[in-house]
């Protein structure tokens, strides 16, 4: 197996960067299109096969160094009594929603049988994949905010709403999913993932007191059970909560673009670094394109390992040539000069 990848995971230099795309697979690619034709997304990440096959998509065709299971964050909520479904339109919706502690009865602790196809998924990937793959989970507040609201949001009124009015149950419901992750979590390693990574999408709605509060002591629990394999922690809003991540035990911090790379390298010493070109920069020319990847490389070379990546997923207008270009460059310029 190629192990670039995950030893910059462990904190190891490596003598290229290794990279990997947030939302690798995904419908910016044709080959995935093909398949979502035919079959709705819930269902592609229930069959095993399609699931496997999609994960491979961005591997063969981009030539990345990690390949990470096709699957979604809500998925785990299957096995926590909770229905999901994927709208073209309106994204997730999730039912019943849990606004208060009185709906915290609606919530079980997760049934793994209830999830099978994810550790099947993963089985069938191990005996075909070159590179490492990475296994997923959301943190329990990034999880809670699509119970709370029913789907996607941009103003988080319910979250924050349940949060302040009912600090006592929005901490139950956090160790309720911190449990859950853990045994899920625990279950994709032990089915084959070589790492996993912990998606905290919208943790940087918080102020730094309320992460404090509310999402630290749960991401830095989950953080601490997961003792087999790497871990990634990803969070938005890196730079308003640098203080807050500092201290973390993760093995890789991922961080968005709106710090710079340089100045990421001086706060995080201790943790190698995975980012953090901002992804809609692939919409733009060649020129002011390169110009980003190459400082972003440089700096990199700062931390105490770098891998490659966006600061958050592919957007669904990226051009998949556009995207090789970089996994190319980013493969040679070990040997250019600086
Ligand atoms: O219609 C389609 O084809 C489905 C689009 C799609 C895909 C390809 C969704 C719906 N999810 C996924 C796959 C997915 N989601 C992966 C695996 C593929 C890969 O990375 O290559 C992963 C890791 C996720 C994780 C995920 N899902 C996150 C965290 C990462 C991030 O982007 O911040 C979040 C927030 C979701 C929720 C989600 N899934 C899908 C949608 C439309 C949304 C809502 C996003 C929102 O609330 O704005």
């Amino acid at each position: 197996m190629r192990d670039t990848f995950l030893n910059a995971c462990k904190g190891i230099k490596t003598d290229y960067t290794p990279v990997w795309f947030m939302r690798q697979a995904g419908r910016y690619m044709p080959e995935y299109q093909k398949i979502r034709q035919k079959y709705d997304f819930l269902t592609m990440c229930k069959t095993p096969e399609i699931a496997a096959e999609v994960t491979l998509q961005p591997v063969k065709i981009l030539g990345v160094d990690a390949a990470i299971l096709f699957s979604d964050i809500l998925i785990p909520l299957e096995g926590m009594g909770i229905k999901i479904e994927f709208t073209d339109d309106k994204g997730p919706q999730v039912y019943p929603t849990i606004k208060t502690s009185s709906h915290i009865k609606f919530l079980k602790e997760i049934e793994l049988d209830l999830v099978y196809y994810v550790f099947q998924t993963i089985k069938i990937l191990i005996k075909e994949l070159e590179v490492p793959l990475i296994g997923f989970a959301a943190s329990p507040f990034t999880l809670a905010t699509y119970i709370i609201e029913g789907g996607s949001t941009k103003d988080f009124i319910n979250t924050k709403r349940f949060m302040f009015s009912e600090p006592e149950g929005f901490h139950k419901l956090m160790k309720i999913f911190t449990d859950s992750t853990i045994k899920y979590l625990k279950e994709q390693i032990k089915a084959g993932v070589h790492v996993v990574q912990i998606f905290d999408t919208w943790a940087g709605i918080l102020s730094p007191f309320d992460y404090e509060i509310f999402v630290k002591p749960y991401v830095k629990k989950i953080i601490d059970s997961i003792n087999k394999v790497p871990v990634i922690y990803f969070c938005s809003n890196t730079s308003g909560l640098a203080n807050n991540l500092k201290d973390l035990n993760a093995n890789v911090l991922s961080i968005d673009w709106k710090i710079d790379m340089k100045d990421a390298t001086d706060l995080f010493k201790y943790h190698a670094l995975q980012g953090n070109l901002d992804p809609l920069t692939l919409l733009g020319t060649e020129d002011e394109l390169f110009k980003r990847v190459k400082k972003i490389l440089i700096h990199g070379r700062l931390a105490k390992a770098h891998i490659f990546n966006l600061g958050h997923g592919v957007n669904i207008n990226t051009s998949v040539d556009i995207l090789k270009k970089v996994v190319d460059f980013v493969h040679e310029f070990k040997t250019m000069e600086v």
